[in-house]
């Protein structure tokens, strides 16, 4: 065991950017020698930076280097690391009980959450919500309720799409390497529908994006066969692809008139992360269903499916469930995050980021063509990088430009089909000072690399 004094993270760590090792530092490159001998290869690493501490908008390694994070440990700690409500909430739930499973004997945590995500997920219908543990498990959950609701079996999915890990998620995920390649064979039914992508798109606006998606549903799948549509209001993994306006709107009319459930993946854009609740607010979509998962409990294994009760409820009795959906400390942890969005205006907080990386980026792209694209909603910004003149992906620049950030302090993480985009995520909790560092930082890394 260690011997260690425990580690404090939190907003009152110093919020500062000091570096004093080379990163990755002696104690960390030790600690990922161990992990080479202990964790099978399949599990990567994209900086090999051992944490003990985070908060507010910094990490903390083990060398005692300070870095800024513009990862939230992929949108997840959203209400910022170890945010002191969410301490507070799963210490005190920790010390009460820790799981019962809510199947058994049930909890007040579990209903005080769904109860809560039914107020503020859009639209004032009567809804119900379900709980589990990872993204992957509330999209396969929503397929499975849509398919009890319509008896249908199709689903239609879009082009860079990244929905998870398990099989039926990873047939429904677009990209092959590194989340499909020889993990076959996946489930069946399905399909696979053009996406509306601006930059890559010239001259289709959104609502013939919506046609062509549609035309292709249509003709290959067939309305009658399909149960649900499933889409990302801005796709995450897949390059932050925000569609052009009036595509989104215009899917869940046509599923609407076709009895087909419209299902948001909200689980990387949920929880005021894009400067709205949920990012179907921008467009003022209502979905039949929402997954939900990632920044719902500040870092505590929780996800969720909430949606129409006509539809939630056609599950038989015990159709739904999991020895750990709901777990109370996770739940205990969502209602403190919840309370923390509330109390310190992080809604708000996520459009001020936005606006404060969008402002320094576009700048950053008027003097340098391999800056193709600046994008993204509040406090989910990418930027797509292609070789000068053209939309070719660089996808060994945006590695070069995330290597070059990592050394000097900034955690910057990369996506993209063609894997040529960094995203910033940052904390809600990033005070402005460091914000406007890391952007130096970036600036400065792009103005270095040849
Ligand atoms: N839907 C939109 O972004 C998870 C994946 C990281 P889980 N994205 C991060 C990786 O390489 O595994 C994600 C998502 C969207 C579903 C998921 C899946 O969520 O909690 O990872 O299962």
């Amino acid at each position: 065991m260690s011997t260690d004094p425990v580690a404090v993270g939190g907003p009152g760590l110093p919020q500062v950017r000091r570096l004093v090792t080379e990163i990755p530092g002696p104690a960390s490159r030790a600690l990922q020698e161990r992990k080479t001998a202990a964790v099978p290869t399949g599990i990567g690493t994209t900086l090999p930076v051992y944490v003990t501490a985070a908060g507010g908008g910094v990490l903390v390694d083990v060398d005692g280097n300070s870095l800024i994070d513009l990862g939230s440990g992929i949108a997840v700690v959203t209400v910022g690391n170890s945010a002191p409500r969410v301490v507070e909430a799963v210490a005190s739930q920790a010390a009460a009980f820790t799981h019962t499973c809510f199947m058994i004997t049930p909890y007040a945590g579990y209903v005080e959450v769904a109860e809560a995500l039914n107020r503020v997920t859009p639209g004032d219908h009567d809804k119900r919500t379900v709980l589990f543990n990872s993204g992957a498990e509330a999209v396969e959950n929503a397929v499975k309720i849509a398919r009890a609701h319509t008896g249908k079996d199709a689903v239609a999915v879009f082009d860079h799409a990244y929905h998870g890990r398990t099989n039926l998620t990873m047939a429904m995920t677009a990209k092959n390497m590194p989340y499909k390649d020889g993990f076959g064979p996946f489930a069946s039914e399905v399909y696979r529908a053009p996406m509306s992508y601006p930059f890559r798109d010239a001259g289709t606006d959104g609502p013939a994006a919506a046609r062509r998606a549609i035309d292709v549903i249509e003709k290959q799948v067939g309305a009658h066969n399909l149960a649900a549509v499933v889409i990302e209001p801005i796709q995450g993994e897949g390059g932050f692809i925000v569609p052009a306006p009036g595509f989104l709107p215009a899917l869940v009319e046509w599923c609407t008139a076709n009895d087909v459930v419209f299902v948001a993946d909200e689980v990387q854009t949920g929880f005021a992360r894009t400067g709205a609740m949920f990012a179907m607010e921008h467009e003022g979509v209502v979905p039949d269903l929402i997954a939900t998962a990632k920044g719902i409990a500040g870092g505590l294994p929780l996800s969720a499916v909430t949606g129409r009760a006509e539809i939630m409820n056609a599950a038989h009795v015990g159709g739904l469930g999991g020895t750990y959906g709901g777990n109370p400390v996770a739940c205990a942890a969502a209602l403190a995050v919840l309370e923390t969005i509330d109390a310190e205006g992080l809604v708000d907080r996520a459009r001020a980021i936005g606006k404060t990386l969008i402002e320094r980026l576009t700048t950053l792209q008027q003097d340098d063509p391999r800056i193709g694209d600046v994008r993204g909603r509040g406090a989910m910004v990418a930027v797509e990088l292609v070789r000068p003149g053209t939309t070719d992906p660089d996808p060994d620049l945006a590695r070069a430009v995330a290597a070059g950030a990592a050394a000097q302090g900034v955690v910057v993480l990369t996506c993209g089909t063609y894997g040529n985009v960094l995203r910033l995520l940052p904390p809600l909790s990033m005070p402005d000072e460091l914000l406007a560092e890391a952007c130096d930082v970036l600036a400065g890394v792009f103005n270095d690399l040849p």
